[in-house]
This record gives C-alpha cells, structure tokens and sequence, in this order.
C-alpha cells in the first residue's frame, strides 16, 4: 500500500504539466481586470492566486477538493463510534483529494503520533511569558520557536532543488500539525487551569487526544474533530493562507510561514472575531441580568453597536454572500445537541434580526452570519469558556489548510509573490483627473 508521501509524490507529478503547460502556453491570457477600488480596497475579488485545496463560491460556501462540508463529513473515515471524521484523514484528503482508506487513516495516525513530541525548549520559552499574554501570541511563538527542527531550512541550506523541495515542506507541515494540538492544549491548561498540563495519551487519535488533553469529556472530542475540520482552509486570499503563502513564497520554511498565518489570523476582522462573538453576547447579557432579549430588545443592542462605529462581529463577509456553511454546520450540530442552551438562543435570535438590520444599515455587502458568529456556543456549552482561546483552537485547524498549500505550492514551484503597486499620483492619472 502507497504510503501518504508515496501517493502525494504521484499526484504531484501528475499535475506539474498542468501548471506548466498554462504558464508556458496561456500565460499571456487576460483572467480578469483590475479596477481602482480593488487597488486600493484589499484586492476584492482580483484573482491572482492558484489552488485545488478548496474553493469559495459566495453563494454556496466553501468546498474542500470538490466537497461540500456535509459531503466531506460522510465520506472520510470515523473513529468507532464518532459523528465526525478523523482529522488525520481529512490532512490525507486535503492533501492529495482522494478519500482515504480506514487502513491508510491508521497509517496517518499512527505517523502523527511518531511526529507529536514537543521540544522541552517550547514548554521553556511559553513559561517565560507573562501569563496574561494573549494564547495567540504564545501559540504563534511556539510555532516560530521550532524553526530550528525545520527540514525544509536545512534542505535549502545543503543545496536546494526545485523538483523535490516539496518533500521536506512535507516533512515539516505534517510535524507541525501533528505537534499542534499538543501546544494549544498546553497552553490552555497552562495558562486557564492553574498550570496543570495534562499527558498526551498514546491510544488516542488527534481529536480525542486533544479533548483528553484539555480536560474535556466526551463529546468534546467530536467537536474539536468537527471544529479543525470546518476551520481548515477557505481557499487562498484570506489573510492567514494568503500570510502563510506570500511568506513560503520567499522559500521561508513552514515555521516561519505558518507563524506569520497565525498572527493574521489574530485579527479581529479575521480569525479573532470569534472571540468579539461571545465577548459582545456575554455584554449583551449582563445587561438583561441574563435573561434573553425580546426581538426588540436585540435590535436595540445591535443597533448601538453600529452606532457606536463597531461592526456586528461573526457577520459580514469578504467573498461570501449568503449564510455560511460552516455557521449551518454548527448550527445543526446545536440543534441537535444543545437546543436549549442559553447562548445558543442568543446567538439565535441574533440571527433573526441582525440580517436585516444590516441590510438597513446599508453597509455591509452581506448581511449573513459567518463561521464566528457560532463556534463560541459549542465550545462554551462544552466547558471551554475561556474565549479569548478559542482563535487558538481556529489556529489549529487552519494550519491544515495553510500547510497543505505550501506544501503544493512548492509541489508546482509556485514564483516569489510580488505584485505591483501605483503611487496615488498615477491612479489620478489613470482616473483622468490629474
Ligand atoms: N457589521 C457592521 N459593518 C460591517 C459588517 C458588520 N458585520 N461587515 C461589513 N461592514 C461594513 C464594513 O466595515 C465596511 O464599512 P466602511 O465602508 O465604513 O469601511 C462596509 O460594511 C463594506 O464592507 P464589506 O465590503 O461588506 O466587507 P469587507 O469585505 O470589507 O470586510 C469583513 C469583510 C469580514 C472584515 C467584515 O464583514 C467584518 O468586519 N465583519 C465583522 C468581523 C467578522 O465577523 N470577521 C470574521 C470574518 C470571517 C473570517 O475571516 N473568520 O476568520
């Protein structure tokens, strides 16, 4: 049986001509225009990147190599027993786009386990910080912190070959995510939970190892498979993967890469907004002394966040412009497990009336909940509550998708990303008013 490696390696050389051949024969063809509000407004919508991991269509939602979030969900294997898939199948997914086997999941699992222990240097250097420094810049720190181990630095150092480069960008991507649940947990128990770290346990896979390592009963172990599965990859111009991309464009290795990802990913706009979530509903309900507001009273509350000049955090998307699948994800997995949980009803009735509020408002190009405006109820519901974690846990499962990408973007010898830039002189003159 292939090993992951020995099937990724088909793959590769399977679609290197695919790339080749539109850069040498069709690299002159337009894909599209550039307009001055995209110059100076982020890129909206420019299409300047390349990939197969997944895409984002801004009516249906992201798909992960051709699948949908449902259809991803019934395909990859389960753990005996689970609702939600393996995580270590689904990097075998992400990576090479064919489902894998329950005796190839193993391999993956069993491999992840091999590549999970964290240098003592990285306990060291977290305990160093001040306790109250943000679990994202210690999870970005840690990352960084391993560097040294990276093979792909020391590929490059010893002669490096564009063909096989891919491989030690491999090597290190699958250390990496193999080591990451193990930091984060360390980093929550450390810091949240009076400095208890809690053993990994050799017996169990990503998911329910995490949970175990958190301190959280079952089911929690299905929700981190389901959250790092949905969290992944939500194809390339998001300001993690596009970091992470732009910095392994500079053939910096998979630490530094992923670090930087990270610390973009710590944008309130961004990955960060999912703690905004629950810090703006846990405000909203000390207000009413608990209880849940009315219809009227919610509209209020959004109301004066808008008024005070703050966006609606978990609303309003870059590219999408109907509710989000992976909100739908959650939402069905609150309905089924935690109907009546109060945050849950909160988030509920947000959802009733922030919509068309935001449309009134007339700002936001879609009104519709994202990804962020659910994750914090499930995680809170199941004894997570300390949010300002939770982009942590977001962390985690990004760095699937992220890895995956520079992985392959060494795979096809993706160039150094430079785009150009104009002074505002020149756009005046192309706008003909100077
Ligand atoms: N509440 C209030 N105003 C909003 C809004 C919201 N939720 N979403 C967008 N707007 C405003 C923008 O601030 C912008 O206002 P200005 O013209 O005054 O600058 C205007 O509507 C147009 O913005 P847009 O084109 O609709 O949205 P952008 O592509 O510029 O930004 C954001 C997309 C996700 C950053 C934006 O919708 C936002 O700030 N949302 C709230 C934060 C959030 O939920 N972020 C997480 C997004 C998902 C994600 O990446 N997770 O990691």
């Amino acid at each position: 049986m292939a090993t992951l490696k020995e099937k990724l390696k088909e793959k590769i050389e399977a679609h290197r001509p695919r790339t080749t051949r539109l850069l040498k024969e069709f690299g002159d063809v337009k894909v599209g225009e550039v307009n001055i509000s995209q110059t100076i407004n982020g890129m909206r919508g420019v299409k300047g990147l390349a990939t197969d991991i997944s895409y984002l269509d801004p009516m249906e939602g992201i798909r992960f190599r051709g699948k949908t979030i449902p259809e991803v969900m019934a395909a990859i294997p389960k753990p005996e027993g689970k609702d939600y898939p393996y995580v270590e199948a689904f990097w075998f997914y992400l990576l090479t786009g064919d489902v894998p086997t329950k005796e190839e999941t193993l391999e993956i699992v069993a491999d992840f386990k091999k590549r999970s222990g964290v240098p003592q240097y990285v306990y060291d250097l977290l305990r160093t910080m001040p306790r109250d420094t943000h679990p994202m810049t210690m999870f970005s720190a840690a990352v960084l912190s391993m560097q040294r181990e990276s093979k792909f630095a020391k590929f490059y150092a010893e002669g490096f070959n564009k063909m096989t480069a891919w491989e030690p960008m491999y090597e290190d991507a699958t250390d990496i995510i193999a080591k990451l649940p193990t930091i984060a947990a360390y980093i929550y128990r450390m810091k949240y939970k009076g400095d208890t770290p809690i053993a990994a346990d050799p017996n169990l896979d990503l998911g329910g190892n995490f949970a175990h390592m958190m301190g959280l009963p079952e089911p929690y172990d299905d929700v981190a498979r389901m959250y790092f599965i949905i969290h992944s990859d939500h194809e390339s111009g998001n300001v993690s993967a596009h970091t992470t991309h732009l910095v392994a464009s500079a053939l910096s290795d998979a630490y530094y890469s992923l670090s930087a990802g990270l610390n973009g990913l710590a944008g309130p706009l961004h990955g960060l907004a999912n703690q905004e979530v629950l810090k703006w509903i846990q405000n909203v309900m000390k207000q009413m002394g608990g209880k849940l507001p009315s219809e009227e009273e919610m509209k209020k509350f959004v109301w004066d966040t808008l008024n005070s000049g703050q966006v609606i955090p978990g609303y309003g998307h870059a590219v999408l412009r109907r509710t989000d699948p992976r909100y739908m994800s959650q939402r069905e997995f609150c309905q089924k497990h935690l109907p009546d949980d109060p945050i849950f009803k909160f988030v509920s009735r947000l959802y009733d009336v922030v919509p068309d509020i935001l449309r009134e408002h007339g700002k936001a190009k879609n009104p519709w909940p994202n990804v962020d405006a659910q994750s914090g109820v499930i995680q809170w519901h199941y004894g997570l509550r300390e949010y300002d974690f939770y982009t942590v846990l977001f962390g985690v499962g990004r760095a699937m998708g992220v890895l995956a990408n520079i992985t392959w973007d060494r795979a096809l010898g993706y160039a150094i990303e430079r785009p150009k830039s104009l002074t505002t002189d020149m756009l005046e003159e192309i706008a003909g008013i100077k």
